[in-house]
């Protein structure tokens, strides 16, 4: 994908981040989705290429923006064909509560590459580049712990491992506690998490635990643009409409709903991105911020064309509040 097509991307993830961090601790998390949703909306459309959103807000029933399958772009003959995976504001709690790391995140990729996920939970691995091919979805957390702290080369007592904050993460936080590593609670947002495992100087080595699983596929697109690992297992059991959505998945998602699956699963190509721009400060991105009358938000751009991870910091003179485009 060209260079100028992820940066214009970026600028989408700014100006969703600028619109949702009105929101910031104003403690209504549907506004602040709704903003950030509206605002990158709006920036996709002016984009010259043919976007579909293959992993969005929801349903075209249930969601007017950004919805599975919507086209976005200005689609003009010729303009490249992109798949997009979005959650227009990760940690929606965060951003309404000011809590660290709420983002916002896009994963793009050719069309077709991305996995249609279903709306469910799914168990989740991810570490950096060093731990490549030698983690697994299905080793017990002592051994993946083992591993992660072999391939950094330090001792187990220094791995830092994230988790989600749930009732249903008792046993494994307590069997990672168990190894000597230390554990990262997090209250949301395991985009964050999984993306942070592969980011020197985030505090995290190791993302562990269940959470959603088109969160999955934008971590895993970023995992994978840079080497790093990603595996998943979708989780109907945890979802009170799990069997359903089981059903649908079965007719829908083109995949064996109970095997491991890899990043080559999830994003079918070697050429996909991800851009996530901070809301709220984090241990990864500055969140968005104001001083002298300029803007400033701060993001990240992890890139398969040449396997980099970039921060991007843009300084918007003369505005304070909301891009319009
Ligand atoms: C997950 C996680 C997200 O919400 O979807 C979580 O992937 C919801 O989990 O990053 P629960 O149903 O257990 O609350 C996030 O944390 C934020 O959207």
């Amino acid at each position: 994908m060209r260079t100028s097509l992820i940066m214009q991307v970026l600028g989408v993830a700014e100006a969703a981040a600028i619109a949702a961090a009105e929101y910031n601790g104003r403690g209504d998390k549907v506004a602040a989705d709704q903003a950030a949703t509206e605002a990158m909306r709006r920036a996709f459309n002016d984009i010259d290429f043919a976007g579909r959103i293959v992993i969005g807000e929801g349903e075209r029933d249930q969601a007017p923006m950004l919805y599975i399958g919507e086209e976005v772009g200005q689609g003009g003959v010729g303009s490249e064909k992109i798949d997009i995976a979005v959650d227009p504001l990760e940690g929606t709690n965060l951003c309404a509560y000011n809590r660290p790391n709420a983002l916002t995140t896009i994963a793009i990729a050719p069309k077709g590459s991305l996995l249609f996920a279903p709306d469910t939970y799914m168990w989740k691995i991810a570490a950096g580049p060093a731990s490549a091919g030698r983690v697994h979805i299905d080793a017990p957390p002592a051994q993946n712990v083992a591993a992660v702290a072999d391939n950094l080369g330090k001792p187990i007592s220094e791995v830092n491992v994230c988790i989600l904050l749930r009732k249903r993460h008792e046993e494994l936080i307590a069997a990672v506690r168990a190894t000597g590593a230390r554990v990262r609670l997090i209250d949301d947002g395991d985009v964050f998490g999984a993306i942070a495992s592969a980011v020197p100087n985030t505090g995290i080595d190791l993302y562990l635990g269940s959470g959603g699983a088109p969160e999955g596929v934008l971590a895993a697109a970023g995992l994978k643009a840079i080497g790093g690992t990603f595996m998943g297992r979708l989780a109907f059991d945890l979802d009170p409409d799990g069997a359903a959505k089981r059903e649908r998945a079965l007719k829908t998602a083109g995949i064996d709903l109970d095997a491991p699956l890899t990043m080559d699963t999830l994003v079918r190509t070697d050429d996909a991105a991800f851009i996530a721009c901070g809301v709220t400060d984090g241990e990864m991105l500055a969140g968005v911020s104001k001083q002298g009358g300029s803007l400033t938000t701060t993001s990240i751009i992890m890139d398969a064309a040449d396997k980099t991870v970039r921060f991007i910091k843009t300084i918007r003179r003369g505005q304070t509040g909301s891009i319009q485009f």
